[in-house]
């Protein structure tokens, strides 16, 4: 009777601050909790969602603990749906281990990773795609990652899968109806007008959800963009600029870059590491020729590669040479200090770069900067600007069944319009309806639910 348990988590981060809070959630929390806390004003009757001050005790010791916060939270009006009881201690871990081991004393168990968020969804407070979004809100490195979890939390992918359930749902009513009646031509051909016109509905409102999907790993982990090109080309100018601050000594002198320097920000939300990294060249410095070995590990790593080359000379081999090793990567090049007099050969640039348009920068006075931004939203996003008013879809798994869906409707289509027996598109929706339902958990296998609550942090 596992999911009976009362049980008990820290679900403030772990180390020491202001406050540290214990959450305690289940039927028994609080009788459980009662025991130890001792309100600093009588009281028989705890309010919920009230805040009380008092002292946490040991009940084995009689001794005090800390001095609290202590509310109780009844279900339904909880995180999880169950009585709920927090304690805000201070954010001591001996303290709050200690409180905990009362706990354990009045036979609360000890939580496991994601058990708060997986009751929320057992108890009907959270549908599955929300409580996904719950690990991408704590995640999110940027506003515009933020945004997209929270829509999601509020229901944004819910009710568009709803929808489609309902229209599906409501062909299925039809196919049973040509199914049962199947002997009347009349009825069969309205019916079959009606479902081809669903279906096309279905087909459109799943297409528009998969066209609006976005690799929320994006938004949650961010992805590396790698500045590299020979010695004195501008990387370091590139980074600063990009950046927004003199992170990485920019010098007339050849090889001042040896170590790699790592920059986060933000471009239109998208977290990006910039990666500024020594000039490539043979050196017979062996410092520096152990920087070159680490750019190309390096280069082996990043998710994109962006190659400048200085417009101002004729490409020399080296830059040849560059352009050829980093091929098979997604790569992006510039052509910089575009403020001078151009000598580069565009014509071959372009052509070593398979690219349409080199794009001629000026790290230096910032020109080009944000069309060289747009550019790499755009080949690691497939889309330059985000679309108003559509639920977008970040996680793979909901991507998947959205296309399983899709598949399944198509097949359905065909079947009526081929004039084939309904029990043939009867079972494509059937199939479209379970991976619809996939999404927000309606029936979802254990294995499934495991693998997703196993991804929370203990406390959440
Ligand atoms: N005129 C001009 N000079 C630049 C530009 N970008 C960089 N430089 C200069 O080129 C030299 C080398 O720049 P740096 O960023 O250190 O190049 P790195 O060796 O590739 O990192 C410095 O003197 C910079 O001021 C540019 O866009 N225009
Ligand atoms: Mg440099």
């Amino acid at each position: 009777m596992r999911e009976d348990d009362t049980i008990a988590a820290i679900v403030t981060p772990p180390g020491r601050g202001g406050v540290g809070i214990i959450r305690v959630s289940g039927s028994r929390a609080e009788e459980a909790c009662r025991p130890l806390f001792i309100p600093s004003r009588p009281c028989r009757f705890f309010r919920s969602h009230h805040l009380y001050h008092g002292w946490i005790h040991s009940v084995r010791t009689g001794k005090r603990l800390d001095e609290v916060l202590f509310t109780v939270m009844r279900m339904p009006r909880s995180y999880t749906g169950e009585d709920t009881v927090e304690i805000n201690c201070h954010g001591s871990p001996v303290i709050l281990q200690t409180v905990l081991d009362e706990l354990c004393e009045a036979r609360v168990r000890l939580a496991e990773p994601g058990e708060f968020t997986r009751r929320a969804f057992l108890n009907g407070r959270l549908d599955l795609s929300q409580a996904e979004a719950v690990i991408d809100i704590i995640t999110a490195k940027t506003t515009e990652g933020l945004s997209l979890a929270l829509d999601q939390f509020s229901g944004s992918i819910s009710s568009q899968t709803k929808d489609l359930r309902t229209l599906i749902l409501g062909m299925m009513a039809l196919l049973d109806g040509s199914i049962d009646f199947g002997d009347d031509e009349s009825d069969l051909t309205i019916n079959r007008c009606e479902l081809l016109a669903t279906a096309d509905k279905a087909i459109e409102k799943i297409g528009c959800l998969l066209a609006h999907y976005r690799d929320g790993r994006l938004y949650h982990e961010g992805f590396s963009a790698l500045i590299t090109g020979r010695p004195n080309v501008g990387k370091s100018s590139l980074l600063n600029v990009l950046v927004g601050d003199d992170r990485s000594i920019v010098s007339p002198t050849p090889g001042t870059t040896r170590d790699v320097i790592e920059q986060p920000v933000a471009i239109d939300g998208l977290p990006v590491t910039f990666i500024d990294t020594a000039g490539i060249r043979e050196s017979e410095d062996l410092v520096e020729r152990e920087g070159v070995d680490r750019v190309w590990k390096k280069v082996r790593q990043a998710d994109i590669v962006i190659i400048v080359i200085d417009g101002s000379q004729s490409l020399t081999e080296e830059d040849r040479r560059i352009i050829d090793r980093c091929g098979g990567k997604n790569i992006l090049a510039v052509l910089n200090k575009g403020d001078l007099p151009r000598k580069v050969d565009e014509e071959e640039a372009r052509k070593l770069l398979r690219q349409s348009d080199p794009l001629w920068i000026s790290a230096k006075y910032g020109d080009g900067i944000d069309n060289l931004r747009k550019m790499i939203r755009r080949i690691v996003t497939g889309s330059t600007e985000r679309e108003a008013d559509c639920a977008i879809v970040t996680n793979l798994r909901h991507k998947q069944s959205l296309e399983k869906a899709l598949c399944m409707v198509r097949s359905a289509k065909e079947n009526i319009d081929a004039g084939k027996s309904p029990e043939f598109a009867a079972l494509d929706m059937r199939e479209a309806l379970d991976s619809l339902e996939a999404i927000i958990g309606i029936a979802t296998s254990e294995d499934v639910l495991s693998e997703i609550f196993s991804r929370f942090c203990i406390g959440k």
